[in-house]
């Protein structure tokens, strides 16, 4: 059994010794355990640093494409260097790595494939309490989109085995977390949550610089997902909404006509039509993106198809970079990589 422990980093090289520090080398279950950075087209020495603390593995993109799609590029890295099981973690050590046995438990014990970090929220003294509450907000909106009980859904303390990392296909930019939560609830993958500790704050929040974009990126993203999801549910609701709105004026309409007054209130029958007919388009959009959505989950049954046969022939994974060499011998592995890192640097100095 092999266990990759993957930290996505953008700029990370003040936090990363200390989270490096604090990670297993080995333990019980697992007969490898290493470690996996996807930088993230960092400009500061994150990767230099990485290599020094012994990062086994590096997924290096070239420049800053967002968290979600640095997660994914992990995972499927991860897969393709023979993991078994995957813990995600931040590299700011924010949660606590004594927990990564807790985490791993379900998986190996056979009863879940996802397991999420539960941070118990409520407990947590730096999160303002409008943060906390949007928290439990956004995390009843993922439970309900996807049929499970994970209480905190934006965790980044998470592992995967094998089955639910091929399954995985995020679109999302920003986050992954809440989207994996709801493919998690729709496909074959069993979630699990277990109570971690948090370390003490070290920074400010890389992907929410301030309370309001965190709240406006959120919104957007639940929204977003909650409408690719369950189209039919979302749209069907808002058709209904206009179509009962559009009852006023039809209703005031038919008074003022039954009084014998119709003909000074023909604008509420206009009004009312409008807003019928915005009803019938918001329900059809409804129906397109549940046709939609089916042709996404056959598009996902293929990716992972894909997937399976990539490892099958033992495909590198993408944007590779041995880490640090044992022996201190140069990298030997992982198609010429050391070499295209001297070529990438050639060009940019
Ligand atoms: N790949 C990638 N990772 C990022 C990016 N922004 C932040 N991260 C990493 O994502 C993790 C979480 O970021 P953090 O600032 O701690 O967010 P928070 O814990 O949600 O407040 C850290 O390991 C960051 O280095 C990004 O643009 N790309
Ligand atoms: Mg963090």
């Amino acid at each position: 059994m092999k266990l990759i422990i993957q930290i996505p980093c953008w700029d990370e090289e003040a936090q990363l010794p200390a989270t490096l520090a604090d990670l297993p080398r080995e333990l019980p279950g697992f007969d490898v355990v290493e470690w996996l950075i996807i930088d993230d087209g960092s400009t500061d020495r994150t990767i230099e640093v990485a290599r020094e603390n012994g990062v086994h593995h590096i997924v290096k993109l070239t420049n800053n494409k967002g968290l979600a799609a640095g997660f994914q590029a992990g995972l499927d890295a991860c897969l393709k260097l023979g993991a078994d099981v995957i813990v995600n973690t931040d590299a700011d050590n924010q949660y606590s790595a004594l927990d990564i046995p807790a985490l791993v438990a379900p998986i190996l014990a056979g009863s879940a494939d996802m397991v999420i970090g539960d941070r118990e929220t409520d407990q947590i003294e730096h999160f303002s309490p409008l943060k906390k509450r949007l928290q439990k907000f956004g995390s009843s909106v993922v439970r309900a989109a996807s049929d499970t009980d994970v209480p905190d859904t934006t965790s980044g303390f998470r592992a995967y085995n094998r089955e639910a990392a091929l399954q995985m296909a995020v679109v999302s930019k920003y986050t992954y977390t809440l989207e994996t939560i709801i493919q998690a609830g729709k496909l074959l993958v069993a979630t699990a949550h277990v109570p971690i500790r948090t370390n003490a704050k070290t920074r400010e929040s890389k992907l929410f610089p301030s309370m309001g974009a965190y709240v406006r990126r959120n919104a957007v993203a639940i929204t977003r997902i909650y409408a690719q999801y369950e189209p039919l549910k979302v749209f069907s609701f808002m058709a209904l909404s206009l179509f009962a709105l559009s009852l006023i004026p039809f209703i005031r309409f038919l008074v003022a006509y039954i009084g014998g007054e119709g003909a000074g209130h023909v604008q509420s029958l206009i009004f009312g039509a409008v807003l019928f007919n915005a009803a019938v388009v918001v329900g059809v959009l409804g129906i397109i993106g549940d046709l939609l959505y089916s042709q996404r989950v056959m598009a996902q049954r293929t990716f992972e198809k894909v997937r399976r046969i990539e490892l099958e022939l033992k495909i590198p994974p993408s944007h590779y970079e041995p880490g640090a060499q044992p022996t201190g011998q140069p990298p030997t592995t992982g198609a010429n990589a050391g070499q295209k890192t001297e070529d990438r640097e050639a060009v940019h100095t």
